[in-house]
């Protein structure tokens, strides 16, 4: 099909949540290849693009995409029709119903895929009898939704990007680099609020471009923010720098939080922390004093076993100072892909129904069902975590839309052995993930430049995605797939040919979308919640009130609590483990990519020099990662960017994944995985061709 001549269309960048505007074009000369151009009026970033965004092209008509259907035949793929394909997905699913039951199957969303296609995996998981429906916030965000949800009201960021920028006089980062992972976020917005002198403290145990505008860096040991924070909160106790109205009107719990700090000893906890003192209660003056203090969470606060209460301690810190319900304040969590913010929205989580409401609340399962036409279980499903742990044991069948857990999720080598033991495992994906190579199935996707639909941004901005140019081969948005084999399976319900109309029945289950239409949407997008049509959403939450029961904060004390591991005599260094600019979650799509391998073309891991010199490192060798659960061999980079006694490295490249060395411990609450603290050794590569005398020079880890 010729292209030639096809006017510029406008849609979002497929990778973080930042959610920004392009323009692509198709090629004129290669056909399926497809062209940027900058959008300048797009509402997030106005024409700015990150290295991400600016490669986003090159992935799209990549030679690896997937084609076709795959059938797997004696532990090889060959090509099928879709007929073939749908038929052997209906028989074992209904088989699976029927020889155990509907529970005994798991179904993940994709962050990566719009609303509409989310919101109908959701559906398709419920009408075939089960709520064991997830998607990748379990790995991501977890945590921090759970803990907005039950003390202010809703799982999403309290504020917008642009009154942060423009009202914010401190920001307080914790665990999140916006400067490398939201970078439109970073230079568009808090960059400039930096330049005309908001203050801000980072927390984080590795040094990194955010750093560069911090004015002041608390490099703490990792899995210690508890202590760190109470630190802070205790400061401005002792000081009296709380705001007493505040806290009588809005929020409830202070006197829990005074008792729990009662014997506080902050000398001993910021040694745990491994900061003198004064530096951290410097920090905490900045945030007191400012007249609106903002904090940024992200991924070093959700990613621990303790992750529920690392994000509780935040919410203290914003209450107690009366740091919410006003722009330049709140607690925001810069969500991850460019579509996870919606895929929760959606309901694609096995605890609730779209909007957020419980699948365990009568009344507002009821409301779901009346239009859906069916009923829902009332218990919440499995969570994607526990879906993989019990593969080949409760669970019997998983049917995956775009993740690759095999990569992403913590102890990975385990996580491969249990889905070898599913009876069943269809995987929808653009390209061969390494979780696609294990399934029986695997279908081929769309990509983000092929399809439309909406996806809903880091601040809750619901845009439009706009198809540029035709479908790969064999290939079918999600959105079909879905469509055509509910279609098949459930008679009705699932007979839908656009997104728009999925958005239609969508927005009438979902009341934070309930007033937006398409036509609404427009260009510029509308922020939830838009109850009715005509509202204009909300770029801050909570002025009035919080949407909790009685509509206060909810304050709750917290205490340390180490993480799972800690070091010992065998494994004596602390991993942990975060990303890389340049490359994007399990790498299918940016490792792939020609610019981004140009800037990192494989892993690494950043050493401390004065750990380099303990177990004889020097800067460029290859080292070897050994935890209780795998081993990764990757090149060392010797470094002060990271806190002595911790090595930090990435999940980014499948073969030397972080993933096969991290703990599989959870939150209990949240079950999110402690990606950010495992223990490991580390051990000087020996080439296997090296002559013995020569190898013998090269000192063991525990020399
Ligand atoms: N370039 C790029 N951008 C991305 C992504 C990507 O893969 N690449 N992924 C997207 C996704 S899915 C997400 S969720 C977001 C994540 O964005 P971020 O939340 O920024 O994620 P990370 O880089 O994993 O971790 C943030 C920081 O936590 C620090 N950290 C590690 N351990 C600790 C600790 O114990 N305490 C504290 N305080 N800090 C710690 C790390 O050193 C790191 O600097 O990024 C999104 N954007
Ligand atoms: N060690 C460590 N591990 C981590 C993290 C960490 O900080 N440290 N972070 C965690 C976090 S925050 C996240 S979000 C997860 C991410 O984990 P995942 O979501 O599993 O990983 P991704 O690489 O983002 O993408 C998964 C798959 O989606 C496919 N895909 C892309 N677009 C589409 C589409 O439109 N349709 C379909 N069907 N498929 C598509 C891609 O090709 C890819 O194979 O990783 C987690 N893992
Ligand atoms: S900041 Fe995020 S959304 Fe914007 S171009 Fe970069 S990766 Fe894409
Ligand atoms: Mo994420």
């Amino acid at each position: 099909m010729s292209s030639e001549g096809q006017e510029p269309v406008k849609t979002i960048c497929p990778y973080c949540g930042v959610g920004c505007g392009l323009q692509l074009q198709p090629d004129e000369d290669e056909e399926g290849d497809v062209n940027l151009k900058p959008w300048f009026d797009a509402p997030v970033n106005e024409g700015a693009l990150c290295i991400k965004g600016g490669a986003s092209t090159e992935v799209v008509n990549h030679p690896d995409r997937l084609k076709e259907p795959l059938i797997k035949e004696d532990g090889e793929f060959r090509e099928a029709s879709w007929e073939e394909a749908y038929d052997l997905i209906e028989s074992e699913l209904t088989r699976i119903r029927d020889d155990y039951e509907p529970d005994a199957m798991g179904f993940f969303g994709c962050s990566k895929a719009v609303n509409e296609e989310n919101y109908l995996i959701q559906k398709f998981a419920r009408r075939y009898g089960t709520n064991n429906v997830d998607n990748c916030t379990r790995l991501c965000h977890a945590s921090t939704v759970w803990t907005l949800r039950n003390s202010l009201g809703a799982g999403a960021m309290t504020n917008s990007m642009q009154d942060l920028m423009d009202e914010g006089d401190a920001y307080w980062i914790q665990g999140a680099n916006p400067s490398e992972q939201h970078p439109i976020a970073h230079s568009s917005y808090f960059k400039q609020a930096a330049l005309e002198d908001t203050d801000i403290v980072q927390v984080d145990p590795h040094a990194n471009k955010t750093t560069r505008d911090a004015d002041i860096h608390l490099q703490l040991n990792p899995g210690t923010d508890i202590p760190l924070l109470n630190v802070v909160i205790k400061t401005i106790l002792d000081n009296e720098w709380y705001d007493e109205e505040f806290i009588e009107e809005r929020t409830e719990g202070f006197e829990h939080l005074e008792e729990t700090l009662a014997d506080f000893d902050m000398e001993e906890a910021a040694e745990t922390c491994g900061i003198p003192l004064e530096k951290i209660q410097e920090a905490a003056k900045v945030y007191a004093e400012a007249k609106n203090a903002a904090i940024f969470t992200g991924m070093g606060m959700s990613q621990h076993r303790c992750g529920v209460d690392n994000v509780q301690n935040e919410v203290n810190l914003a209450l107690i100072t009366g740091n919410l319900g006003r722009p330049g304040t709140g607690v925001n969590p810069l969500r991850g892909q460019n579509n996870v913010q919606g895929t929760c929205d959606v309901g694609a989580m096995p605890n609730v129904l779209p909007g957020y409401r419980d699948t365990d609340d009568d009344e507002a399962r009821k409301k779901t069902e009346e239009v859906w036409g069916f009923e829902v279980p009332p218990e919440p499903g499995l969570t994607n975590v526990e879906i993989s742990d019990r593969a080949g044991e409760s669970i019997k069948g998983l049917y995956i839309m775009g993740e690759n857990p095999v990569v992403s999720e913590p102890d990975a080598n385990e996580v491969a052995k249990r889905f070898e033991e599913l009876e069943f495992l269809c995987v929808q994906d653009v390209f061969m993930s390494e979780t696609a190579e294990l399934a029986d199935v695997v279908l081929p996707a769309t990509s983000w430049a092929e399809r439309g639909g909406t996806v809903t941004n880091t601040d809750r901005r619901v845009q439009l995605m706009r198809p540029v140019t035709s479908v790969p081969g064999n290939t079918k948005d999600d959105l079909r797939i879905l469509s055509e084999l509910g279609t098949r399976m459930f008679d009705e319900g699932f007979d839908f040919d656009e997104p728009e109309e999925v958005f239609e029945e969508l927005r009438e289950v979902t009341p934070s979308y309930h007033g937006i239409t398409y036509e609404a949407l427009g260009e510029e997008g509308i922020q939830w919640p838009c109850l009715e049509e005509g509202d204009e959403g909300d770029p801050f939450l909570y002025e009035e009130g919080f949407d909790t029961e009685n509509g206060l904060g909810e304050i709750i004390g917290v205490t340390h609590q180490p993480p799972a591991e800690v070091p010992d005599d065998e494994y004596p260094l602390i991993l942990t483990t975060a990303r890389l600019e340049a490359h994007y979650n399990t790498g299918t799509m940016s490792t792939r990519s020609p610019t981004l391998q140009r800037r990192d073309p494989d892993n690494f891991v950043d050493v401390h020099p004065a750990d380099a010199e303990r177990y004889g490192i020097e800067d460029g060798q290859m080292v070897t990662l050994r935890s209780r659960r795998g081993e990764i061999t990757v090149e060392a980079h010797v470094t002060e960017d990271i806190k002595e006694g911790s090595i930090w490295t990435t999940p980014h490249f499948a073969k030397s994944s972080a993933n096969k060395l991290t703990n599989d411990v959870l939150d209990p609450d949240a079950n999110i995985p402690e990606y950010k603290a495992a223990a490991t050794e580390i051990e000087v590569e020996v080439e296997p061709t090296d002559p013995p005398t020569e190898s013998a020079d090269a000192p063991a880890a525990d020399d």
